[in-house]
């Protein structure tokens, strides 16, 4: 059986090993000039950028034709995107699969929405590959991806400022300000329905990184696999790895930059965290 995974670029995966695998690109906009998410994207080029920029800037999430020419005629799809209540990413991969059922109606697709982005989502694809290269059919494959995605698996962030965040309706201006101040960190989750809960403000990256470890014991960590996708701070993510490591030897984690997509909204500094629960 031939099998696709296709995603939007919040996963901030770039390639997939053994199984074919498309990223369709994000897109951020400023009134000077627009960056692709794709693999060429230069993201701490970007990251500085914008910096210097005081404008307007705004995302833009695939069309539903760009997700149809990622499913092109395969025959078994899995299609992934970032949370729903937060983009119409996930909105324009269905009506991309409806359109897809019309034109191939042996063909089979099936849209998980993540209720979450970047390394959490990235967690679900590599739970992909390992089903499908396991052999597993379709049916049972979706079924427990969902379940590997709803039960299994959380995102918790921690970001040096929520500008974008809040310039662009993600979240109230209220919530914005508990990341913002100098050395303070906004910490927070992704909700059950897919939105920014905020949790707590850390002071000083070691509090940070044990405020993050707390909270996934919390939510129910117990030395499951995790991924760390920094925004340009790979020494917060190192951190938080020998914090995770000192009580979980086990632990299989790796650290990953972001890509443009969530880098945008994390900004300067941030570090998301998908784990397994
Ligand atoms: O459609 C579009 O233009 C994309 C909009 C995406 C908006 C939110 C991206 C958030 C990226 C920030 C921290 C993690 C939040 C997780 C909430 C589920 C990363």
């Amino acid at each position: 059986m031939n099998f696709k995974i296709v995603t939007d670029s919040s996963a901030d995966l770039r390639e997939l090993s053994d199984i074919p695998f498309e990223s369709v690109p994000l897109k951020i906009i400023t009134d000077e000039r627009e960056y692709v998410d794709s693999s060429d994207l230069d993201v701490n080029g970007m990251l500085a950028d914008l910096k210097k920029y005081s404008g307007r800037s705004h995302t833009s999430c695939p069309s539903s034709g760009e997700y149809m020419q990622a499913f092109g005629d395969c025959e078994n799809i899995f299609c992934i995107t970032i949370t729903s209540n937060l983009s119409g990413s996930c909105n324009a991969a269905n009506v991309a699969a409806r359109a897809y059922l019309e034109e191939h109606p042996e063909g089979k697709i099936h849209v998980i929405d993540s209720l979450s982005t970047g390394p959490e989502n990235a967690l679900v694809i590599e739970k992909l590959r390992q089903l499908i290269l396991a052999g597993g059919d379709f049916e049972s494959i979706k079924t427990e991806i969902s379940d590997y995605n709803i039960n299994h698996t959380r995102l918790i962030f921690s970001l040096e400022s929520m500008r974008n965040l809040a310039n662009n309706g993600r979240v109230s201006p209220i919530v914005a300000k508990m990341a913002g101040l100098l050395g303070i960190r906004a910490i927070g989750r992704a909700s059950d329905v897919g939105t920014l809960e905020m949790i707590c403000k850390s002071r000083g990256p070691l509090n940070t990184a044990n405020d993050i470890l707390a909270n996934m014991i919390g939510d129910g960590y117990k030395g499951g696999r995790v991924k760390l996708h920094h925004a340009n701070n790979v020494a917060s993510a190192e951190l938080l790895k020998t914090k995770i490591l000192e009580k979980f030897p086990e632990a299989e984690i790796d650290i990953a930059s972001a890509g443009g997509l969530c880098s945008f909204y994390a900004e300067q500094g941030g570090l998301l965290v998908g784990f397994e629960i």
